[in-house]
């Protein structure tokens, strides 16, 4: 079940700039970045919300780390906006597969690495009436030891 707005995903060509712009005109700090390879992403996560579901919402700032990558494409043929949006769930696997039942494009056939660890899939845009739409499991939060 899809339970939340897990984030909303924003290409850009410079990843510091548009940081400072979300900082210096909302007030948004950064909350975590990291560079994903395999997405070919350096991103940023800035945290809007708590859920009532444990979760929270997020704007994802995007700047691609090859030109051959799905945003350094897109950026290339559209320009800086929004990318994608992704909804959070419990069972990225559950529901990617009851979504793919519905005749929907699911790009992968098992979810990858995606933010914090997080599991991630992506459903075809042109199947989404042209929205690049994303499944998310956060990661369970941290144990410790003790
Ligand atoms: C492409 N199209 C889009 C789109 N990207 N439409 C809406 N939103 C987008 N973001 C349209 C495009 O205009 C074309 O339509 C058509 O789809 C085919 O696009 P293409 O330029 O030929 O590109 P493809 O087919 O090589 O790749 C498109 C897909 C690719 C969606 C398959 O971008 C992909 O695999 N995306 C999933 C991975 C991804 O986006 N990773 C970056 C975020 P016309 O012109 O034919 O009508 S990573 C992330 O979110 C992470 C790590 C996270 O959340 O944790
Ligand atoms: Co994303």
């Amino acid at each position: 079940m899809l339970t939340r707005i897990d984030h909303i995903g924003i290409a850009c060509f410079d990843l510091d700039k548009t940081v400072e712009f979300y900082r210096a005109t909302y007030g948004f700090e950064v909350f975590h970045t990291e560079v994903n390879e395999e997405q070919g992403v350096r991103e940023a996560m800035l945290k809007i919300n708590e859920t009532s579901d444990g979760g929270a919402s997020y704007l994802q700032l995007l700047e691609p780390t090859r030109e051959d990558s799905a945003v350094g494409k897109w950026l290339a043929k559209n320009g800086e906006g929004v990318h994608h949006i992704a909804f959070g769930t419990a069972d990225v696997d559950g529901d990617s597969d009851a979504i793919r039942g519905k005749g929907v494009r699911v790009l992968y056939d098992e979810p990858r690495t995606g933010s914090m660890g997080s599991r991630i899939t992506f459903l075809h845009p042109k199947d989404c009436h042209g929205v690049l739409t994303e499944l998310v499991t956060a990661a369970p939060p941290a144990t410790t030891d003790h």
